[in-house]
């Protein structure tokens, strides 16, 4: 019999009920949540007690000192991540943090190499790549049958009132790229491949956010595709494709076309087959979240097979620094009007 992963949740705010009906369910395959921390209690008692969750504490330091933990799952904001992600790594515990990695890239190289230099499992919860949708479209990829991508879009444009749940987004000194663009750069990477430079457009559309809201991002790629990554929050088309990814990806034998309502459609030759990709619905999520609430349930596996086999998470921080790079170099291109090149990752 396998011992249970012991895991603990810091940040019982918006998103991460969604962390909390994954681990849930993730019980089923060896994950044993044994408290939540919140430094507002009232937010810890009812996370506790909605999920029956044994211990529930207002302070990491107390909890990691009381409990024995073997994954430790961060769903704070990117301004907490440093503070906490250093605590857990000099405690020895493996970490997960939710995206994005952190405010700025001291921030995130520095929690990297803690954990490189402590041998300490830490990943980023960056789930669009395990979303159903983008993993049946890597499955496509990976067969082979429209070739070697050579061009695309990977494209979220959306009306939703997204800050209905996230009202920190109207004051972000930076806000588009760093909360939607680590998704959709990210995507970018594994779809289509590393970048060798970046242009940027950024566009702040609504009189009531303080950031930009609107990015057109422009990649070369290192294999010489080329890539239009644009996400907006100031959308008004209808019907509204809140949350899904919608992209195309062109190769020399054929093309990937994924369209709202989650249908794909794959040409080879001059043959069009079409699928729904559409997530499944799940006991706990609901439209039109459910394509991101059960990427967080595949994010969740991912992370307790890849902790448990004693290898990286494929969003591990060191692979994340390589998407964190692309928001950092959209910003710069932003700011400069200039094609960027990407900081390596030390
Ligand atoms: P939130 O503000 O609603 O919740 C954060 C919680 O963390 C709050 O309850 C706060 O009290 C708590 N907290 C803050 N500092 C703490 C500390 N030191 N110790 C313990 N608890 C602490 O935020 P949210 O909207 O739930 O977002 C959390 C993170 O999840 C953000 O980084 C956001 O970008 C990310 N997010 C990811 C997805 C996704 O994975 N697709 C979707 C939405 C949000
Ligand atoms: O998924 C996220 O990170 C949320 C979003 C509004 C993009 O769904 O912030």
């Amino acid at each position: 019999m396998t011992e249970p992963v012991r895991v603990a949740l810091v940040g019982c705010g918006f998103f991460a009920r969604n962390h909390l009906f994954a681990w849930k369910d993730l019980a089923a395959e060896g994950a044993e949540l044994v408290a939540v921390c919140d430094i507002d209690p009232a937010k810890a008692e009812a996370a506790a007690t909605e999920f029956g969750v044994p211990h529930w504490y207002t302070d990491m330091d107390a909890m990691l000192t009381a409990e024995s933990i073997d994954l430790i799952d961060i769903a704070t904001r990117m301004e907490t991540h440093r503070e906490l992600v250093e605590k857990t790594v000099a405690a020895g515990v493996a970490t997960v943090v939710q995206k994005p990695f952190a405010p700025n890239w001291a921030d995130a190289v520095a929690m990297t190499e803690a954990a490189d230099a402590a041998g300490v499992f830490l990943a980023v919860h960056e789930n669009f790549r395990f979303q159903t949708p983008l993993r049946r479209v890597r499955a496509v990829l990976d067969s082979g049958v429209i070739g070697t991508p050579s061009w695309a879009r990977i494209s979220f444009r959306t009306g939703f009132d997204v800050y209905a749940g996230q009202p920190y987004f109207y004051d972000e000194e930076r806000l588009i790229i760093l909360d939607l663009g680590v998704h959709t750069l990210d995507i970018a990477r594994v779809l289509i491949g590393e970048v060798a430079h970046v242009t940027c457009e950024t566009q702040r559309r609504n009189p009531k956010v303080r950031a930009e809201d609107t990015a057109t991002v422009m990649l070369r790629h290192t294999n010489g595709a080329v890539s239009v990554v644009d996400f907006s929050y100031e959308s008004r088309k209808l019907p509204d494709p809140f949350p899904e990814t919608l992209l195309e990806i062109e190769g020399p034998d054929g093309a990937i076309v994924v369209e709202p309502g989650l249908t794909m459609r794959v040409t080879v030759g001059d043959e069009t087959t079409e699928a729904d990709v559409g997530a499944p619905l799940l006991p706990w999520t609901s439209r039109p979240w459910h394509v991101a609430q059960e990427g967080v349930l595949v994010t969740c596996r991912h992370m307790l097979e890849s902790f448990r086999a004693g290898r990286p998470a494929d969003t591990s921080a060191r692979d994340n620094l390589m998407t964190f790079a692309l928001a950092e170099a959209a910003y710069e291109a932003a700011d400069t009007g200039r094609a960027v090149t990407p900081v390596p990752v030390p």
